[in-house]
């Protein structure tokens, strides 16, 4: 941008099926690692939002949950609730495929967005294709699902050309001030982002059930001069889930602590005491005060 272009500001949410590289792109982005990523689908449950500041232009982007349409169930009609929410008063999409493969699962997801605001579709993992020339369809049928304002493939994980992706969206934001002070990086707070972190690493170190039957919710998060003490609770929704998360020992659980605090003093710069218990509560995926109790 010339230095003469005028400012531009605003909203862009990151949305797409499950596993696409959402998260991982908005962390790129913005420089830090603010929104959860694992390789299981449905890592994200809320609205995340990540501030970018550069020169000519402010980027609040919006992390969402992957959109899916596969299994029902209350947690997931209130992820595609949460994405629907994201959608609202946006000023710009970004659509995240996979370069690979565009799914009816993608379909579906192009189909929900609203047509009165601009979208750009990112092809994402281009590092993972064997040959680059299984492209050109890809971005095609991409064409064929929108009138895209931008079609731009690029890697999350690599930083590949994440630069053109950011002139196509800030080509798209209304003219205006910054909304935030430049060196804010998320909306969330550190209570937060601690149970997050907690939520991680448990996606990242068990298998796939157990994960999707637990929740993290923090009971008290208190500063004691440079310290942090974090007292959360992890339910599960059955005490096998508990025996497995726990470990023999404890050991799994006390793993998943030391490295959820290790991220949490990395992002909040100060020592972190953290306590974890684990509990068992049965159905809380099903249950509405529990839902709301944890944020969903
Ligand atoms: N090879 C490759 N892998 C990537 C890239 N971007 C993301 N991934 C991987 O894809 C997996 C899913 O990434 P996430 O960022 O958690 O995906 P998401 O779309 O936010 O997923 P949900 O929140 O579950 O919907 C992780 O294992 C990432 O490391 C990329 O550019 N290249
Ligand atoms: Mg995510």
């Amino acid at each position: 941008m010339a230095d003469d272009a005028p400012h531009r500001a605003g909203h862009v949410a990151i949305v797409g099926r499950p596993s696409v590289g959402k998260s991982t792109l908005l962390n790129a982005l913005v420089g830090a690692r603010i929104s959860i990523t694992s390789k299981k689908p449905q890592t994200t449950r809320h609205r995340i939002t990540g501030i970018l500041t550069e020169p000519g232009a402010q980027f609040v982007f919006v992390d969402t949950p992957g959109f899916q349409t596969r299994h029902r169930s209350r947690l997931n009609e209130r992820l595609n609730r949460t994405v629907r929410d994201a959608l609202a008063g946006v000023d710009a999409i970004v659509v995240v495929t996979d370069a690979a493969r565009i799914t009816e699962e993608d379909r579906q997801v192009v189909d929900l967005l609203p047509r009165n605001v601009p979208a750009i579709a990112a092809a994402n993992k281009i590092d993972a294709l064997a040959d680059k020339r299984t492209l050109l369809p890809r971005i095609a049928e991409l064409a064929g699902l929108r009138d895209f304002a931008a079609i731009v493939p690029i890697s999350a994980e690599r930083g590949t050309d994440l630069d053109a992706l950011k002139r196509a969206i800030a080509e798209q934001l209304p003219q205006g001030p910054a909304l935030y002070p430049d060196d804010d990086v998320t909306d969330r707070d550190e209570r937060f982002l601690a149970a997050e972190f907690i939520r991680e690493k448990i996606f990242r170190q068990l298998g796939d059930e157990v994960p999707y039957g637990t929740a993290v919710a923090i009971d008290s998060f208190d500063h004691d001069g440079g310290l942090r003490r974090i007292h959360a609770t992890v339910y599960v929704d059955k005490a096998s889930q508990r025996a497995i998360l726990v470990g023999e020992g404890g050991g799994r659980m006390k793993a998943i602590a030391t490295q959820a605090r290790q991220e949490m003093e990395a992002l909040f710069g100060g020592k972190v005491f953290l306590e974890v218990w684990v509990r068992v509560k049965r159905g809380w995926a099903q249950s509405d005060a529990m839902l709301k109790r944890l944020g969903y």
